[in-house]
């Protein structure tokens, strides 16, 4: 067990993607209990509160294929500085969303301390897209890219200039929805990826244990998890904007937490997608919270 200084912090923001309420996701795994979870397993939690953001969401400022530019820079340019001081303190950073965006500022903010980061993105899809192959325009669907220096400038310039962390120091795991362009850079850029089909066919286990070999190998100075509750089944985490059936149990994801604490890696976390208004009852909310428990050390017995 490691006694951890948390420092969480919220960012309500849903411009990075079409449908409302995900800005309520940091509510929502408040309520949940995510600060009391984690202090009852030891963890000094100090809750930050939330990112200030526009709650007003007529104004679309659209760049053309890349909606609410404007807002989403903006937001993920104070989520870097705050996650940069939280790591300056020697805390660790635990940021709850708001959509997929985001990560765009907190691995800006990770890149001020960390040179050679690895990151898992757990997720149903890759977030590689950029202007030109996104079918939607939602930038939640680019925070990967851009983190790689692929995409708009004013994304890949949030915080510092630039490249944030090295394509081959990537995981995907649960993808099942990529796009045509989103394959393609995947391969030219040497992302690893963990389809559904290799957690089905190899096991969750092997599939952390393989994450776990190729990070020693590329040796990274500290691992980031950025979960997208999707990564879950729909059956898991209804509240979510795009689910896409056939995705990583409760159980699998559970087990790649257990397998990430066992290994005492992970410097970073954030929780993405979380959706009220699509919710049942606060759900996925429960499910993340519950998985952060894991990711922090609780134990069956
Ligand atoms: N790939 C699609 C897009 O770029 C969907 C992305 N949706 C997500 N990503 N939830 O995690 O628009
Ligand atoms: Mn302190
Ligand atoms: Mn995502
Ligand atoms: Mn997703």
């Amino acid at each position: 067990m490691r006694n951890l200084d948390i420092s969480m912090i919220g960012v309500p923001i849903d411009l990075g993607q079409s449908r409302r309420g995900v800005d309520m996701g940091p509510s929502a795994m408040r309520y949940a209990g995510a600060v009391e979870r984690l202090r009852a397993l030891g963890h000094q939690v100090m809750d930050q509160g939330n990112i200030v953001i526009s709650a007003v969401h007529e104004k679309t400022s659209s760049e053309a294929g890349l909606k609410n530019l404007e807002e989403v820079t903006a937001a993920t340019v104070k989520l870097a500085e705050a996650v940069s001081n939280i790591v300056a303190d020697n805390h660790f950073p635990l940021v709850l969303g708001g959509d997929h965006s985001i990560a765009i500022g907190t691995l800006a903010g990770l890149a001020d301390h960390y040179k050679n980061l690895g990151v898992i993105w757990y997720d149903a899809h890759a977030d590689m897209n950029t202007r030109e192959t996104s079918p939607s325009g939602n930038i939640h669907g680019m925070p990967l890219a851009v983190s790689m220096g692929l995409g708009h400038e004013r994304l890949v310039n949030v915080h510092r200039d630039g490249v944030k962390i090295d394509p081959r120091n990537v995981v995907i795991i649960g993808a099942r929805a990529l796009d045509p362009g989103e394959r393609k850079l995947i391969k030219e850029q040497g992302v690893k990826v963990f389809t559904m089909h290799e957690i089905d066919r190899y096991g969750m286990s092997a599939v952390i244990q393989q994450t776990l070999e190729y990070f020693s190998t590329r040796q990274v100075d500290g691992v980031h998890l950025s979960l997208d509750l999707d990564g879950l089944d729909p059956l898991y985490t209804p509240g979510v904007g795009t689910p896409v059936p056939g995705g990583i149990t409760y159980r699998e994801s559970h087990l790649a937490m257990e397998l990430l604490e066992d290994a005492k890696v992970i410097t970073s976390a954030e929780f993405v997608e979380v959706n009220p208004v699509l919710d049942e009852y606060n759900k996925t909310a429960d499910v993340a919270v519950a998985l952060m428990g894991s990711l922090f050390g609780e134990k069956l017995l």
